[in-house]
């Protein structure tokens, strides 16, 4: 796929970021130069507690860089203005800067349709959700079924639980195995004439585990189903080709790769969107509007009810262009490094239990684990008494849980700023743990 660096990108204005100020760091193939790239994230360079803050929770929302944040900003002190409504002149830039992002991300992601089929939603979650609601709402019948897995985030579980309970269709499930992959080997006996969606997500929020989209999504085809993926925390860390994928939604949000949190998309085939139903009602999304019915705007609009989140859309550009500038692969490459010695330097507690598949290779930058000695929520505070930010709980993945008979993790997550020494620092700070809570039964 190409990706002209500046075909489709918001218009230039006096307030655009300078592009030419990010810290791409060489190369297609080369290593990132973390120390740079670090010095663009303002709020990594904090003592927490004492200790310079070690943030390894990103795969719960990540730290911004300056460009975003000037986008942001820059955005607000001078082309503030509402949009689609006004001909002034501020009106214009504000509509520019908004529709210009939208084609910065499409062209990003590879839309195959470009722009229309590119909608701004709050997040993954409210993408799931118009899915659910809109075309499940239109499409789905008694004894229809929709294909999930166990590994799913919630947002991409409670919004089919709901249209399923409407609609009367069934839900089924793919199961895990014990290194955290999918039972890829049961989805033939699982889909049917009746099935009409599979949805999956892209990466595993709670293991880690990248999943085979186009393998799935070629299996789907055969048996004239739809495929949705949640890329919550696919299009952060893994590069993203639509085309390639062969799916026919994909549910991102921006805050997880460097934008701002509030602003998010779904991408979908435009005959898919078209056929579908408006998920709200209001401003934005009509033609005309009669005493008893309306009729409804062009694609993208139609999906777009109320004031849209104008600037967010604007960070949410700033980001990609940003992640873009340093290679989707090239940070997928460093996480795994970090995965990798995290995932050795981990072995070295007699009684941790780590979750997901052991090749570093399988996996984007999250480490989920469990001490026999502590509960993750301890774990999480003590480590938090030393700088290093991780999380602690189900990571709305209670199926996961369910499945490997815990009620809670704890999982360190690495983004592309993130370094050895960090992962050296959490290390430390679970030797802190044992120290307190003794050396669990494993050891
Ligand atoms: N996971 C985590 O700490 P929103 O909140 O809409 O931006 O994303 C929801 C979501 C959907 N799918 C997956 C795979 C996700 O990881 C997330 C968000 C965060 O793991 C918050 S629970």
């Amino acid at each position: 796929m190409t990706r002209p660096e500046q075909a489709g990108a918001p218009p230039r204005t006096e307030s655009s970021p300078d592009r030419d100020a990010r810290s791409p760091a060489g190369p297609p193939d080369a290593p990132l130069d973390v120390q740079a790239l670090r010095r663009d994230f303002p709020a990594l360079h904090q003592d927490v507690n004492g200790h310079p803050l070690a943030y390894l929770d990103n795969a719960a929302t990540t730290q911004k860089p300056r460009a975003v944040l000037d986008a942001l900003m820059g955005f607000y002190e001078a082309d503030n203005a509402n949009v689609h409504r006004g001909i002034h002149e501020l009106s214009r830039r504000a509509t520019e800067a908004y529709e210009g992002a939208r084609d910065r991300v499409a062209e990003w992601i590879g839309a195959p349709g470009g722009r229309e089929e590119l909608i701004w939603t709050r997040g993954t979650t409210e993408s799931i959700n118009l899915v659910a609601a809109s075309w499940g709402g239109a499409n789905l019948s008694e004894g229809d079924e929709i294909v999930l897995t166990e590994m799913e985030h919630h947002s991409n579980l409670v919004p089919w639980q709901l249209v399923a309970q409407r609609t009367g269709a069934r839900l089924r499930y793919v199961e895990l195995d014990d290194d955290g992959r999918l039972r890829l080997e049961q989805l033939p006996e699982l889909l049917n004439a009746r099935t009409r969606l599979v949805a999956m997500t892209h990466v595993s929020n709670a293991l880690g585990t990248i999943n085979p989209v186009r393998e799935v999504a070629d299996l789907v085809r055969e048996h004239g189903a739809l495929l949705l993926v949640d890329g919550a925390q696919g299009a952060a860390h893994h590069p993203v080709d639509i085309g390639a994928l062969g799916c026919d939604f994909y549910a991102f949000s921006g805050h997880k790769l460097m934008g701002p949190t509030g602003i998010g998309a779904l991408w979908a085939r435009k005959e898919l969107l078209e056929a579908m139903p408006p998920y709200q009602g209001g401003g934005e999304m009509i033609r005309v509007v009669e005493r008893d019915a309306s009729t409804w705007a062009a694609l993208p609009h139609k999906f777009e009810a109320g004031t849209p989140n104008i600037a967010g859309a604007v960070g949410m550009a700033a980001a990609v262009e940003y992640l873009d500038g340093v290679g989707p692969a090239r940070v997928l490459r460093h996480e795994q490094s970090l995965v990798g010695y995290a995932l050795e330097r981990l072995a070295e507690f007699a009684d941790i239990r780590i979750f997901g598949p052991s090749d570093p290779g399988e996996r984007s930058g999250v480490v989920s684990f469990a001490l026999d000695s502590a509960h993750p929520h301890d774990i999480a505070t003590i480590l938090d008494t030393e700088g290093v930010a991780i999380r602690a709980g189900h990571h709305c993945a209670q199926l996961v849980m369910r499945r490997y008979g815990v009620s809670a993790t704890s999982r360190a997550s690495f983004y592309l700023y993130n370094t050895r020494e960090e992962v050296d620092r959490l290390v430390d700070g679970l030797g802190t743990v044992r120290t307190i809570f003794g050396p669990g039964e494993g050891s």
